[in-house]
């Protein structure tokens, strides 16, 4: 409901976006098209496009380009490729609900057409010589490349700091919506540098209080469509975890780690290692630093006029941290 709020001032866009997108993924190869059909009908929530568009009106003054489009396009396309190889390497068989691509076509056609994804993007801004775009995507590509790998090797050390914590998200997942929120100005105010990093940042603190509510989702029951202790069944070391290891006895902190080295297939033991995380208030802490970015990126918007724009962008970041999903 406060998603189709949200949308209701860049209907037009968003209409125009999906048909745009929907031909941006087309192959010569049958079984690609079967694929990206499935992918297209298991859409999300298109929070990315919707950056792109809101962050575009907003700093123009209600004016989207043919750029912003491609832009909107580039980054679905991106992040449609990360989600796949994403969850090739978390071995994972669902998302959002539905079967993920390596579940149904295993994962030789999950890693390839996550290939094929990407490269669509990369073609996209390059056949338009739209070398801003090409930019802000390439290094977003970089970055979250390198995040997912620092987090492989942290959850092998199991020794990760808070700060390390920050890095890891920073890269995995609020690049791709900085890149978005740049993306956008960018398309609509390309001389504008200022504006651009503003916007920038704006997604980056949007992005981090993102991924720290995807981490509390592994905590918490009430979250539908996501199983909990999956990141403590991989060894992933997320910000409740990290703050109990630092704020817990000696004793405790070696039965953890023992419990996530040696037990962490143990539905029994993760649960304990859950309990007590709760019970030491690390998802209440967790919460709390979730909260300090999204107060960050509402001041970011603060500079700007009031306008429809503003108004959705705000209920986006409130959105972000209060989803059920
Ligand atoms: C989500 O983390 C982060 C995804 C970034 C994945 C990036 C990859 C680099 P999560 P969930 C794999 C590949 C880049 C390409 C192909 C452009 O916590 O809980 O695993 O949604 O997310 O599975
Ligand atoms: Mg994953
Ligand atoms: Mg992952
Ligand atoms: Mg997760
Ligand atoms: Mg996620």
């Amino acid at each position: 409901k406060v998603i189709s709020q949200i949308k209701e001032p860049i209907r037009q866009e968003m209409e125009l976006f999906e048909q745009k997108f929907r031909d941006s993924m087309s192959s010569r190869v049958a079984l690609l098209n079967r694929i990206t059909y499935y992918i297209v009908n298991r859409k999300g929530k298109q929070m990315r496009p919707m950056f792109v568009f809101l962050v575009a009106k907003m700093v123009s003054g209600g004016r989207v380009e043919e750029r912003t489009y491609r832009g909107a396009s580039v980054i679905e396309l991106i992040h449609t490729a990360t989600l796949v190889h994403d969850d090739v390497v978390d071995d994972s068989n669902k998302r959002r609900g539905f079967f993920s691509i390596n579940a149904l076509w295993k994962n030789k056609i999950a890693v390839l057409v996550g290939d094929y994804l990407l490269s669509k993007g990369l073609l996209l801004s390059i056949d338009n010589s739209d070398f801003d775009l090409l930019r802000i995507i390439s290094v977003a590509v970089r970055e979250m490349s390198e995040g997912e790998l620092l987090q492989i090797e942290k959850a092998r050390r199991l020794d990760i700091v808070e700060s390390v914590y920050y890095e890891i998200i920073r890269q995995k997942t609020a690049t791709l919506i900085a890149a978005c929120c740049a993306m956008g100005a960018c398309s609509v105010i390309p001389d504008d540098k200022e504006t651009i990093e503003k916007m920038r940042l704006f997604g980056e603190y949007i992005g981090m209080a993102f991924q720290i509510k995807d981490d509390l989702f592994d905590y918490t029951e009430e979250s539908i469509g996501k199983p909990t202790g999956i990141d403590i069944k991989e060894q992933k070391m997320t910000l409740p975890l990290i703050y109990t290891l630092n704020n817990c006895a000696e004793k405790e902190r070696k039965w953890i780690i023992n419990s996530i080295k040696n037990h962490n297939k143990d539905k029994k033991r993760v649960k304990e290692i859950i309990n007590f995380v709760k019970q030491k208030n690390g998802l209440i802490y967790a919460e709390d630093k979730m909260r300090e970015f999204q107060q960050k990126a509402l001041e970011i918007l603060s500079d700007f006029p009031d306008s429809e724009y503003k108004t959705a962008l705000t209920l986006m970041v409130n959105y972000v941290i209060d989803r059920k999903i």
